[in-house]
């Protein structure tokens, strides 16, 4: 395949620096031998550190930021940069997830600046993108994946693109149990790969990533994948149990 898969874990505000440290080395045993799949986990960034320094530079569990501040330095109280998350250890920042858009206030505006200050530090933005269920309900759920990636994305030219992840996670199904049927998830992946196609090139979209997320588990991870445009899952709830994000990264 031309596209390499990617299972990325979001651990979300769970573990302390002690045990993301304890989690991330039984992963990175439990997945030894593990080929052709790239491994990311996004801890909190208190745990970037740690995490690097116990699983050393070449270790095939990558890591990622949960958010960015887009700008490098400066008087923002409480806020990371993309320097200091890849200082950290990170490979990758997950960008506008649901819940950042939910509580934090995070815009399709502030997505895409956060993506520009994520490739400006030479990190690799999740851009993550759904819909919520009342929008599903009134039909309204590709109109709103293009206006997420096309504002979020507003300004960036083909060359920018070319490490982005699309992350599609309808809000509906994250942490509910609920999980988006074979025929959903397959109409809007299919959706996405050609807006990329309209919007920027074949090329790019032929490559880039579409992660799933929502509700991932062992027992599903499988019929998943076999979706054509799914190209990886960002995992969150079943991504804290080492043996069983093991379980999805073998799917
Ligand atoms: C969606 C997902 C990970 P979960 O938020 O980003 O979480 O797998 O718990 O639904």
């Amino acid at each position: 395949a031309i596209r390499k898969p990617l299972i990325a874990g979001n651990w979300k505000m769970y573990k302390t620096g002690t045990q993301a440290v304890a989690a991330a080395k039984q992963l990175a045993d439990l997945t030894q031998g593990v080929t052709g799949v790239d491994i990311m986990i996004a801890p909190t960034a208190l745990s970037l550190p740690l995490m690097a320094a116990a699983l050393g530079k070449d270790a095939q569990v990558r890591l990622g930021a949960q958010n960015i501040y887009p700008g490098t330095e400066g008087a923002f109280t409480g806020e990371v940069s993309g320097p200091m998350i890849k200082d950290a250890g990170a490979d990758y920042v997950i960008i506008g997830h649901s819940e950042r858009r939910q509580y934090f206030g995070e815009t399709d505006e502030t997505v895409g600046s956060k993506i520009r200050a994520a490739l400006d530090a030479g990190l690799i933005p999740v851009m993550c993108i759904g819909e919520t269920e009342s929008q599903r309900d009134a039909d309204k759920t590709f109109f709103i994946l293009d206006k997420q990636v096309s504002d979020g994305l507003k300004g960036f030219d083909l060359g920018d693109l070319n490490s982005l992840v699309l992350a599609y996670e309808p809000v509906w199904a994250i942490g509910t149990g609920k999980t988006a049927g074979p025929e959903q998830v397959k109409e809007v992946h299919g959706f996405l790969r050609h807006l990329i196609k309209e919007k920027y090139a074949e090329g790019l979209a032929a490559k880039m990533r579409i992660l799933y997320g929502g509700s991932v588990k062992p027992g599903n991870i499988k019929d998943l994948m076999h979706i054509e445009d799914v190209d990886g899952a960002l995992v969150g709830g079943a991504s804290l149990n080492p043996a069983d994000f093991n379980k999805i990264i073998r799917f």
